[in-house]
């Protein structure tokens, strides 16, 4: 396990955290040395789709088997889904029962962006807890986080204590620690950077008028990657973007594993995050595969959105 583990001695995580929280973050934190070490033999198709219909890497494979394991073996966990299992796994208890207390349902995308696997370019994990069996709305969140695998192992952790940044290492004796390097991160106030998904003859008018006022007032940076694209607006400022597209109303991006944990975050850091008409938390979902358009960034530039839209 790692060396930050609070549940092992019964302490208080950061910001007060329920324990059962701070050990799924643990358990994450503490697959992702493993994941990342994996990564260079598993840069090609396992041959498999995913729920979605999308063609599945190994690295994403071998990423749901570990955080798979790891999470179901948490005190606390409920119920587990990833974007790459058509069902949920039972891991031992009724999720929901008490507002706030495990155990909790935990839903993740193990490996966001594994199309830059052949490149070499960044992926993330993203975790969302929620207190309600899925699917549930982002409003049943109770934390979530990403892992970003760029040059440095990071992750990200919010919940209602705030947002803060931690570097993950794998020490020589093979233990794991957390060190947070931000422990109250917010939007900075004058965003600098911008970065939107799918081609743009696919993006709806209304988007497209948009994107060439912002493109005049801010910088791109796309990566391919929704969590490394993210973590440059929750760094420098600016909005993110995979839009509804005239052949996908509905976006790329999956509400339960990729869009919820993410409006949290953001909006825990001070932002806002839209599916163009309500906020992301409030959307209600079907199924827990569902995709939505994702808007997130600082506020004021989601407004001149949600009105661009209208
Ligand atoms: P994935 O989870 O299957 O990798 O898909 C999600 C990714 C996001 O990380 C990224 O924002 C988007 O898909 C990129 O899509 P595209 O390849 O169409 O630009
Ligand atoms: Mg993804």
């Amino acid at each position: 396990m790692t060396d930050a583990d609070p549940a092992a001695d019964g302490g208080v995580a950061p910001g007060g955290t329920d324990p059962a929280v701070e050990a799924i973050f643990d358990a994450v934190a503490a697959t992702a040395p493993e994941i990342r070490a994996a990564l260079p033999g598993r840069r090609v198709e396992s041959g498999t789709d995913n729920p979605s219909g999308e063609s599945v890497m190994a690295g994403d494979l071998y990423a749901d088997e570990l955080l798979g394991d790891a999470i179901t073996a948490v005190d606390g966990v409920g119920s587990f889904v990833s974007e790459e299992r058509e069902t949920a796994v039972d891991a031992g208890g009724a999720v929901g029962e008490a507002d706030g207390e495990p155990p909790y349902a935990v839903a993740i995308d193990p490996l966001d962006g594994s199309s830059n696997l052949r490149s070499n370019n960044a992926m993330g994990t993203v975790v969302g807890v929620y207190d309600a069996p899925l699917p549930a709305t982002g409003r049943d969140l109770v934390a979530a986080g990403y892992v970003l695998y760029g040059p440095i192992t990071t992750m990200v952790v919010a919940d209602d204590a705030g947002v803060r940044e931690e570097v993950v290492e794998a020490d020589a004796d093979g233990s794991v620690s957390r060190t947070v390097v931000e422990d109250d991160l917010r939007l900075p106030d004058d965003p600098l950077v911008y970065g939107f998904g799918g081609r743009v003859p696919d993006w709806p008018d209304d988007f497209t008028a948009y994107a060439r006022e912002i493109e005049d007032e801010l910088k791109l940076r796309y990566g391919g990657a929704m969590v490394g694209d993210v973590n440059q607006v929750l760094t420098y400022g600016g909005i993110f973007a995979y839009p509804a597209l005239n052949s996908a109303p509905d976006g790329k991006l999956r509400l339960s594993f990729e869009a919820n944990p993410i409006a949290y975050i953001i909006e825990r850091a001070g932002g806002a995050a839209t599916d163009g008409e309500v906020d992301i938390l409030d959307v209600e979902p079907e199924g827990v595969h569902d995709r939505v358009p994702l808007y997130v960034g600082n506020e004021a530039l989601i407004e001149r959105l949600q009105a661009a839209l209208d």
